[in-house]
């Protein structure tokens, strides 16, 4: 509402944009109201209840109406900002279902894009608008933070695992991104732009770019040079578990915990093998640490993330047998 006339909030361009102000704007209002209420008081106390002849001091001996409703009230009002921020809160830790991923590397100093369609970006990321967009960040070096005030959004990122933020863009137009953590000389210089597109822009944009593959080719690409695939076979026969189907699953470990196998277990399980020990098999997976590049990581992961099990009627339904197949048994999937 101020944005286009008065220059004191940046544009609002996500879904969430809106719902943050409401609460920014509650906030600001009660501390203004708090900052009158007080400083009026002691204006008016000390001008009524000023020493003069004739006027007494009577000391109060304690009043429990008074005590309950200083107490009530501001409780009351602290438990809506709760609420209502941990509503708000939640809504932006939680990506919807169905969001678009984006592969984000944050290096000092600049910012890399990796779409899943296969286009690559650098300080510039293209979205259409419309669309919940998932952002699965990791730094090559320091910690680094991802912000876009238009989108009301930050989240840091951090080396050596994932973090996520989500956003929907609702407004069309270029929006600044800035590092929101401070990163070493050229921190200031760690600035892109999020360009939002109707969809039908940013579909020609996208078969625009050079035809490279998605990022899960280019993914298989590197998990068969790399070997991965003379263990991780797409039977039951391999030496590792069968990827087929593994994102988002439950996996029982061999200590007997249970994960999710999200972005960052699929990462972990290439980088630091020996963390997480899928139960039944052998530790023997060697770690890719210091191998592969981030930007190798996040292809892997997109093609172990494209691996969805065909649908199998009964009939094909695989028969296992081999020690690896009764071990492979013993998988939640
Ligand atoms: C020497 C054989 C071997 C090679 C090579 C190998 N792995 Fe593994 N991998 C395993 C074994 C065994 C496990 C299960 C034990 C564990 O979790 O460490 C495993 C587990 C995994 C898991 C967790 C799977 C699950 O079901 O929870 C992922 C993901 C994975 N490997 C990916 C890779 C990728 C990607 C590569 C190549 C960069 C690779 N592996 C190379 C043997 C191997
Ligand atoms: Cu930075």
């Amino acid at each position: 509402m101020f944005s286009n006339t008065f220059p004191l909030w940046p544009a609002r361009a996500s879904s969430i944009s809106g719902p943050v102000d409401a609460l920014f704007i509650f906030l600001l209002m009660l501390c203004g109201l708090m900052c009158i209420a007080i400083f009026t008081a002691i204006i008016v106390f000390a001008v009524r209840y000023r020493r003069r002849p004739g006027h007494e001091a009577i000391p109060i001996e304690g009043s429990n109406a008074v005590e309950f409703t200083w107490t009530l009230i501001p409780a009351g009002v602290f438990i809506i900002i709760f609420v209502w921020g941990a509503y708000l809160y939640f809504q932006e830790r939680t990506p919807p279902k169905d969001s678009m991923d984006v592969y984000t590397v944050a290096k000092q100093w600049m910012w890399k894009f990796q779409h899943t369609e296969g286009q690559r970006e650098i300080n510039e990321l293209h979205i259409p608008i419309g669309r919940d967009v998932r952002v699965i960040m990791t730094s090559q070096d320091v910690i680094h933070s991802f912000y876009v005030p238009a989108f009301r959004i930050k989240q840091d990122v951090l080396p050596g695992r994932y973090t996520i933020a989500w956003f929907r863009a609702t407004a069309a137009g270029t929006y600044h991104l800035f590092c929101a953590e401070y990163c070493g000389t050229n921190h200031s210089g760690m600035v892109g732009d999020v360009v939002v597109m109707e969809p039908a822009q940013y579909q020609s944009w996208l078969s625009g770019g050079q035809a490279m593959g998605s990022l899960a080719q280019t993914g298989q690409g590197v998990f068969d040079s790399l070997g991965c695939s003379t263990c991780h076979r797409m039977d039951t026969q391999g030496r590792g578990p069968n990827l087929m189907g593994v994102y988002g699953k439950p996996v029982l470990l061999e200590d007997g915990r249970t994960v999710i196998a999200d972005e960052n277990y699929i990462r972990e399980s290439i980088l630091n093998p020996a963390v997480k020990v899928v139960a039944g098999f052998k530790p023997i997976m060697p770690t890719f640490q210091g191998i592969v590049s981030e930007d190798q990581v996040n292809a892997l992961v997109a093609y172990i993330k494209s691996l969805n099990p065909q649908p199998v009627g009964p009939a094909e339904t695989p028969t296992f047998k081999g020690p690896a197949a009764s071990k492979a048994d013993t998988r939640q999937r």
